[in-house]
């Protein structure tokens, strides 16, 4: 009898201290996603992933939300291709904004390689983060090359002035382009040119983001291919949204013990505490599936200057952490 107290009362202290020790563990949750887009919408952590299968079959977005970064709740089909009458594969890349009490997502559709093709970026609201998002215009956003970037990766940018850009661009070509206050189209900026190339490097490929800290812009981007091992994450720092930008280095990669193709990332910052958490895809290790990627979270941290400190990706994750 005394034993089995001993037994139960080890177990209940043992089931305590795991508890209080949570880590996410990486990836947070199962299934082949990648293209992380991170927002906290009505306080809680959400995550819109791309669906990692084949083009025919990426015809429709789930979210995943959290109140600690731990547990994760499926969001099944937010978007669906059927609620995009110009879609018909492929559909990537997340971008999310919360305007007006709206919910809007951005996302690329169709993989076009052309201007004659039917498709590019569009935009799709809702009333909620998790939900049903139907398509805004009946037609793409952006329905073309400009400045040889294709239609892919949204990543929308509010300032401080309250502008919404957004940036986008695959192909080794970044473009930054104002939003209409409303989101129905885009607009000149005051120089009065619509389609600002901010191709940062040679080495940019995709994926592109942005951020404001302490007065600077930070742009993000991925490098090399994501289906192999070697897609990464760089960035540079700017005065301005449209650069100029000068490459400072890469800050997410491979690790020969951790993952490979680590890349294609977006954000956390969590304000009461300036904590920053990495939100990216890898493949698993020895995998060599392009589209098997997983999503991960990791700390990011700057240094005294202001410069990003290379990110140690783990298998671990990171522990619970309140907004
Ligand atoms: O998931 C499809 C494509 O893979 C994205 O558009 C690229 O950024 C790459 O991550």
């Amino acid at each position: 009898m005394r034993l089995r107290h001993l037994l139960v009362r080890t177990a209940f202290v043992a089931t305590l201290a795991l508890a209080a020790s949570a880590q996410a563990g990486n990836p947070v949750f199962p299934g082949w996603y990648a293209d992380p887009e991170a927002q906290v919408f009505q306080n809680q952590y959400w995550i819109y992933p791309t669906t990692s299968v084949r083009y025919g079959e990426q015809t429709r977005f789930d979210a995943f939300s959290s109140d600690d970064l731990t547990h994760w709740t499926k969001h099944e089909g937010v978007l669906r291709m059927a609620d995009v009458p110009w879609a018909k594969k492929a559909m990537w890349a997340p971008a999310m904004a919360e305007n007006g009490g709206k919910y809007y997502f951005f996302f690329a559709a169709n993989d076009i390689q052309n201007d004659k093709e039917l498709g590019g970026i569009g935009v799709a609201v809702a009333d909620r983060p998790e939900g049903p998002y139907k398509d805004l215009l009946g037609h793409p956003l952006v329905d073309a090359f400009h400045n040889r970037a294709q239609p892919i990766d949204p990543f929308v940018f509010h300032d401080d002035d309250g502008s919404w850009y957004l940036i986008y661009g695959g192909w080794k070509h970044a473009n930054m382009v104002k939003l209409k206050p409303d989101f129905t189209g885009v607009e000149p900026m005051a120089d009065g040119k619509t389609w600002h190339e901010i191709t940062p490097s040679p080495e940019y490929v995709e994926g592109p983001m942005m951020f404001k800290r302490n007065g600077k812009y930070y742009f993000m981007w991925s490098e090399g291919g994501w289906t192999g091992p070697d897609y990464s994450v760089a960035y540079a720092i700017g005065d301005s949204p449209l650069g100029p930008f000068k490459r400072i280095g890469k800050i997410l990669q491979q690790d020969d013990k951790i993952g490979t193709g680590a890349g294609h990332h977006s954000l956390f910052h969590v304000a009461r505490d300036d904590s920053w958490f990495i939100v990216y895809h890898r493949h698993p290790l020895g995998d060599t599936d392009g589209n098997h990627r997983n999503i991960c979270i990791d700390r990011m941290t700057f240094d005294a200057d202001g410069k990003i400190v290379p990110v140690k990706m783990t298998n671990e994750g990171v522990p619970a952490h309140a907004l």
